[in-house]
């Protein structure tokens, strides 16, 4: 079979995956959901036309959202995922003994249904009794004060449509009102290369409201230009992360080296951030 899946985020920029089959497809009350297998990457989900995670390379980008905030937290108590219907980070948060509770606030219940039904690896996350699921709007619920919570991913879709009010300096103000004094934010933020302007935005409103903002990168093949950066927001600094045991369970990504390297930026990029 020669049947491609291209992925056209950008006008400049595609990304083609090989497609085997078409496992499932549908039109939620939000967005197109498509679950494909594909060669090599294998399963595949693919959300308004944009690659969200592949069964190959999700585990760095994961690891990497969840993990670097809660180290630099230790024993996280109380989590919060925005997005992340599809329970990958979900899988990583658990892995920690000292949590107690971890809202999952995802717009979209059928993103969950199907990843519980179509990805073996993440649907038992959402039995352990310390998950509770909110489907509603992040923006909505964070306004409402649930807070604090010890370590907060927001493992967003790209800036469109309706995640674009996901990538302001009001929504990063309300994830830090939202975290607990010696909490930890991470932000999916997008590509230093194609998003510069927005990053930089972002990153001037993270150092208004926190005292270590930081920058850093993980590759993912799948994702345009191989990789993804995070948003770092918390008052301790990242390195005490490298200070704290890795929870159970095994990483495929993180180590103390990727860990370091993730935070050192290119210079063009790092001026940018500076100036
Ligand atoms: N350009 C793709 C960015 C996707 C980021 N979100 C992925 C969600 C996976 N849990």
């Amino acid at each position: 079979m020669n049947v491609w899946f291209t992925e056209q985020l950008h006008p400049f920029l595609r990304v083609n995956l090989r497609v085997e089959r078409i496992v499932h497809e549908e039109r939620s009350p939000y967005q197109h959901i498509l679950v494909l297998d594909t060669a090599f990457f294998g399963r595949t989900l693919v959300l308004d036309g944009i690659i969200q995670l592949t069964e190959l390379d999700n585990a760095g980008y994961h690891e990497m959202m969840v993990h670097v905030p809660a180290l630099t937290v230790g024993a996280p108590k109380r989590a919060l995922i925005v997005g992340g219907g599809d329970g990958a980070a979900l899988v990583q948060m658990l892995r920690y003994p000292s949590l107690e509770e971890v809202v999952v606030c995802e717009l979209d219940a059928r993103v969950v249904e199907v990843c519980r039904a179509y990805f073996p690896a993440f649907a038992r996350a959402w039995d352990d009794p310390r998950v509770r699921l909110i489907t509603r709007d992040a923006f909505a619920y964070l306004e409402e004060q649930p807070g604090p919570f010890d370590v907060i991913c927001a493992d967003t879709t790209d800036p469109i449509g309706m995640a674009e009010r996901l990538f302001s300096a009001e929504f990063l103000r309300l994830i830090v009102c939202a975290l607990s004094p010696n909490g930890a934010a991470v932000t999916q933020c997008e590509q230093p290369y194609f998003d510069a302007a927005l990053i930089t935005q972002l990153y001037r409103a993270a150092q208004a409201l926190v005292r270590h903002p930081a920058y850093y990168y993980v590759a993912v093949p799948t994702y345009p230009g191989g990789g993804i950066g995070f948003l770092y927001l918390s008052n301790q600094p990242w390195e005490k992360g490298l200070e704290h045991p890795y929870p159970p369970g095994e990483n495929a990504y993180l180590n103390p080296q990727t860990h370091r390297a993730a935070f050192a930026l290119p210079e063009f990029f790092r001026k940018a951030l500076q100036s």
